[in-house]
């Protein structure tokens, strides 16, 4: 594994419902990310945060019902694309900080420009809805269908990850999917792992499985942790929680075997909301989860 990395922050909460998120990349840097990398043996340099477009008036002017202010996730994510490739091509690991999860689309797309990769996703939701299949027209909801083109998306060049198949998708610690979207992840190639799987089979198992299918004739992996996968008692600061999710300890076990796998190409940290949270303790939470993910144990 490459053992240095580029943080790139990305302060937008065009994706999301509620406001806040924007606030992310401050968070976690308050929360001692770059300290915390160094720690796990990781050198850091921070690219600073990509230029966001800020309107005075967030939701009066969303444009598109059916897809929120996708024309400012278009431009926010075609600038990440560029900056994770960049981050690539000059052999350091992408650390892109959100933000809510439609960032999602650029890590994808850019870590996907000259490499064949498979996706962890760490979260509650499955974010496999579209413009036309979407409840709340969030873009965050949608990243996944976006990055391999389902329905409307389909033939989208800017949201489409050029080089990730289905089949080299899992999704970890699913307990809030909507209708419409049970069905097209059942309809896809992707693995998709719920709670109760995790009950079931225990969090190492079912993350391996998941880094299997994701390394499975893959060059590397892209790994996307929404930090309201963890249980909201742990993970207060997020913008939709929901009950149910994977402790602190499981967490870690999790990102210590993607530290293990030596497979991860890029890393993102999304849905961190510093309004919402105590005391930035999500901040926390997500860093050290970060260090994990890089190869800090803990006991
Ligand atoms: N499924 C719902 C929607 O599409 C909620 C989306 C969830 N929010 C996220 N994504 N934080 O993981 O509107
Ligand atoms: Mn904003
Ligand atoms: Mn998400
Ligand atoms: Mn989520």
């Amino acid at each position: 594994m490459n053992q240095h990395t580029r943080i790139i922050g990305v302060p937008t909460d065009y994706g999301a419902n509620r406001r806040g998120v924007d606030m992310g990349p401050s968070a976690l840097r308050y929360a001692g990310l770059v300290d915390e990398l160094s720690s796990a043996g990781v050198s850091t340099e921070d690219a600073g945060d990509l230029a966001v477009p800020h309107h005075a008036i967030h939701d009066a002017d969303a444009g598109g019902e059916n897809a929120k202010h996708i024309n400012e996730v278009e431009e926010v994510t075609t600038a990440l694309a560029d900056a994770v490739a960049d981050a690539l091509s000059d052999e350091v690991t992408p650390l892109v900080l959100g933000g809510d999860h439609s960032i999602a689309i650029g890590s994808m797309v850019g870590s996907a420009r000259d490499a064949d990769i498979g996706v962890v996703w760490f979260d509650a939701h499955g974010d496999f809805n579209t413009p036309e299949t979407s409840p709340s027209g969030n873009v965050h909801g949608m990243p996944l269908a976006a990055a391999l083109g389902i329905g409307d998306f389909e033939g989208v060049e800017w949201a489409n990850a050029p080089r990730l198949k289905e089949e080299n998708v899992a999704i970890v610690g699913l307990r809030d999917v909507d209708e419409n979207e049970t069905t097209a992840i059942q309809d896809s190639d992707v693995t998709a792992y719920t709670m109760s799987d995790i009950d079931e089979r225990g969090i190492t198992e079912v993350t391996q499985d998941a880094l299997d299918v994701a390394t499975n004739g893959t060059d590397g992996v892209h790994v996307s942790l929404d930090l309201d996968w963890l249980d909201p008692r742990e993970a207060p600061g997020v913008g939709t929680p929901v009950r149910g999710g994977v402790t602190y300890r499981e967490a870690h076990a999790a990102m210590e075997l993607v530290a293990e796998s030596g497979a991860m190409r890029s890393l993102e940290l999304v849905e961190v909301n510093p309004i919402l949270d105590e005391h930035n303790e999500t901040a926390a939470v997500a860093t050290e989860l970060a260090a994990s993910g890089f190869g800090k144990r803990i006991l």
